[in-house]
């Protein structure tokens, strides 16, 4: 607590919104069904879009869904305290969030046949993300500097812990039937294959004209728009009134515009240390 996150089990997680009462009961006792839909990530790596894409694919293309509920509302996190007691009691299929670590994620997803969506990004970019985004917020600890964020991230000192550790810890489940991973990069790269993509995993056909919609209205101007998904709702109590933006570039890359040339290179060599047995195809980033 006193460095500035709640701690649970090794994983720094921020200091309002979570609990190791809720978290350890997730992690125990949260039952999953078959028909749930889990979308997992590393912070910062995109989540919001995506849950963006599948509420609308959810509801054909229609945008009423997700211009009158807030984004943690239509698909809550079963680690926050709000996301929990929502999901807890909620009938039938139910989208649910996540951020967590496999070692902390609801025991009964291994033997569900829920699917998951394990979306990743450029770790650089998710750095430059959070950088940004936690030193706006009032839940979280904030960097003084992005030389002290860099530290950080490099030592996993940062909500939801190492994102090396993170995705190490999924991509074991590749290969899954009901497991599909994504990345950001491609995401961006061709949105229309990936979002067809996702509509087929998730059994959901589309008509060309909902597919559409889904393409618009999940597309960061109108998302970034949206009162309901843009965390404008949150600006005041959780996030700084004018630089707490959810979205704010949308692009890949962005690391590029703030490494100094000794951190892109010390980041080479670390991510080359902790990653270079998993198969290169996992990281669609140049
Ligand atoms: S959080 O707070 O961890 O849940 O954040 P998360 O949603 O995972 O990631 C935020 C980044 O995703 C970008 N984003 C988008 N990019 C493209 N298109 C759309 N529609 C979109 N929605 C969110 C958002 O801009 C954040 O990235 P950065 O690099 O900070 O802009």
């Amino acid at each position: 607590m006193s460095d500035g996150y709640m701690w649970f089990e090794g994983v720094p997680f921020p200091t309002a919104g979570f609990t190791p009462e809720v978290l350890r009961e997730a992690r125990e006792s949260f039952a999953l069904k078959d028909e749930d839909v889990l979308l997992l990530t590393y912070p910062k790596s995109g989540t919001n879009w995506l849950i963006e894409i599948v509420c609308l694919i959810y509801s054909k293309g229609d945008p009423k869904w997700i211009q009158s509920v807030p984004i943690w509302d239509r698909s809550p996190w079963v680690e926050t305290e709000h996301g929990y007691n929502l999901l807890k009691d909620k009938e039938g299929p139910r989208l649910i969030s996540s951020h967590l670590p496999i070692q902390l994620i609801p025991k009964s997803l291994f033997n569900s046949k829920a699917k998951v969506i394990y979306l990743t990004r450029n770790p650089r970019d998710v750095l430059m993300s959070g950088y940004f985004f936690f030193g706006a917020s009032t839940f979280s600890k904030k960097p003084q500097s992005m030389e002290e964020y860099f530290g950080w991230f490099i030592k996993g000192n940062v909500p939801y812990g190492s994102w090396f550790d993170h995705t190490r810890g999924w991509m074991s489940m590749r290969g899954k039937e009901n497991f599909l991973i994504l990345s950001y990069e491609e995401l961006k790269r061709d949105t229309r294959s990936i979002v067809e993509m996702i509509s087929q995993f998730l059994g959901k056909k589309l008509e060309p004209e909902e597919l559409n919609s889904v393409l618009k209205n999940s597309s960061f101007q109108v998302m970034k728009e949206n009162n309901m998904s843009n965390f404008s709702l949150l600006r005041g109590q959780f996030l700084d009134e004018k630089n707490g933006i959810l979205l704010r570039k949308g692009i890949t890359g962005d690391w590029k515009n703030h490494f100094t040339v000794a951190q892109a290179e010390a980041f080479d060599r670390i991510f080359q240390e902790k990653m270079a047995d998993l198969p290169r195809e996992l990281f669609p980033w140049e």
